[in-house]
């Protein structure tokens, strides 16, 4: 039902450019007939696809550190470094995993421990407090007008996470616009209108090579024209140099800023959780570029790097507020510091 869904709407495709932006193209009837949506997933159907998708995480660190309390009968320093070992491989960081086992090492005295079979424990209490110390990790949508700018070196995944956005967004019963700022390659314009067709939202997109800033321009007045909840605006990641980044980064914000300060803010910066460490790097070096307010972390599935997520939480203390789960429409949750963690400790 839903692939139909899909074809169908790819002949209706409504995709505006700048001549028709103040034009009513949208017939409101036509899309309430047109709601039809994948069943939403449950709150156990989304753990349960956490956790496959953690489950080479969980094995990269959980079943590691179970192995190694299994063959130690009393709390010592050697215990500790072979515990340091796992989370530095488990692409933890450095920083973070010394912090963790010191906060360990404490917690056993304060408290007296003696059992081994103790650690697992604090450990799991120590990377939830780890991931629970920044303020907020839900997405800052509310109220209407939100606009959502997405920010990333190529190939992170931020593309798909727009798709998986506004689909989630427009099931919420929001009316959703997609800018396509990475206007560098025809093909990245293409797929961001692949998406919008499955998401069935509308998109605003110029022509390969046009200036990105007038792409977001043109989907703030349009957005304001519509009535749009929530406009979310892609950007290209070319990665030359941090000036120029810098610099095609601030005209944008500079556009957002004049034209849409009405419009609550977020900046999200997408990481591929596979490249581990370079993921931390890479955030490292758009939050000195840019105000970001949240880190989503793709493509957790399949990869034994999720450790990451604590490195860019606690390094960076930016909240990761979206985590990718899978290519699918729907593979994209809401980053939850205990669902995480019991996930990978379950
Ligand atoms: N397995 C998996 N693949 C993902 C996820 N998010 C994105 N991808 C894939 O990563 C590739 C690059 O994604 P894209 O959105 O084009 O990245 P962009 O260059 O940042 O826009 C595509 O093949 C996506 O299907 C995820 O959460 N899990
Ligand atoms: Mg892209």
């Amino acid at each position: 039902m839903f692939k139909s869904f899909f074809k169908k709407n790819k002949k209706e495709k409504n995709i505006i450019n700048e001549e028709v932006i103040n034009e009513e193209v949208i017939d409101e009837e036509e899309i309430q007939e047109k709601e039809d949506f994948e069943e939403t997933p449950s709150k156990a159907g989304l753990f349960s696809k956490l956790k496959s998708g953690l489950e080479k995480t969980k094995k990269g660190i959980t079943d590691k550190v179970d192995n190694i309390l299994k063959s130690y009968r009393k709390i010592d320093e050697e215990l500790f470094e072979e515990l340091e070992e796992v989370l530095i491989t488990a692409d933890v960081g450095v920083e973070t995993t010394l912090r963790i086992i010191e906060d360990v090492k404490d917690k056993v005295k304060e408290r007296k421990l003696t059992e081994v079979s103790d650690i697992r424990n604090l450990l799991k209490e120590e990377l939830t407090e780890i991931l629970t110390e920044v303020e907020e990790n839900e997405l800052n949508i509310t109220p209407s007008p939100a606009i959502v700018l997405v920010v990333g070196v190529n190939g992170v995944g931020k593309t798909t996470t727009i798709g998986k956005l506004a689909y989630r967004f427009r099931r919420e019963g929001k009316k959703v616009l997609i800018a396509a700022g990475d206007t560098f390659r025809a093909a990245a314009i293409e797929q961001l209108e692949e998406w919008s067709n499955r998401a069935n939202v509308d998109i605003i997109s110029h022509n390969e090579g046009s200036d990105p800033a007038a792409v977001i321009f043109d989907g703030i007045q349009a957005a304001k024209a519509r009535n749009t909840d929530i406009l979310i605006c892609d950007t290209a990641g070319r990665l030359h140099n941090k000036k120029n980044l810098m610099n095609e980064l601030n005209k944008i914000f500079r556009i957002v800023d004049r034209e849409y300060s009405n419009a609550v803010k977020e900046v999200l910066l997408v990481v591929d959780a596979t490249t581990g460490q370079n993921a931390v790097l890479q955030a490292k070096l758009f939050k000195e570029a840019c105000d970001i307010s949240g880190i989503v972390l793709t493509k957790l599935d399949g990869t034994a790097k999720g450790g990451v997520v604590l490195a860019v939480q606690s390094e960076l203390k930016v909240p990761v507020k979206l985590v990718g789960v899978g290519e699918g429409i729907n593979d994209l949750q809401d980053f939850n510091p205990e669902d995480f963690v019991n996930a990978i400790f379950e």
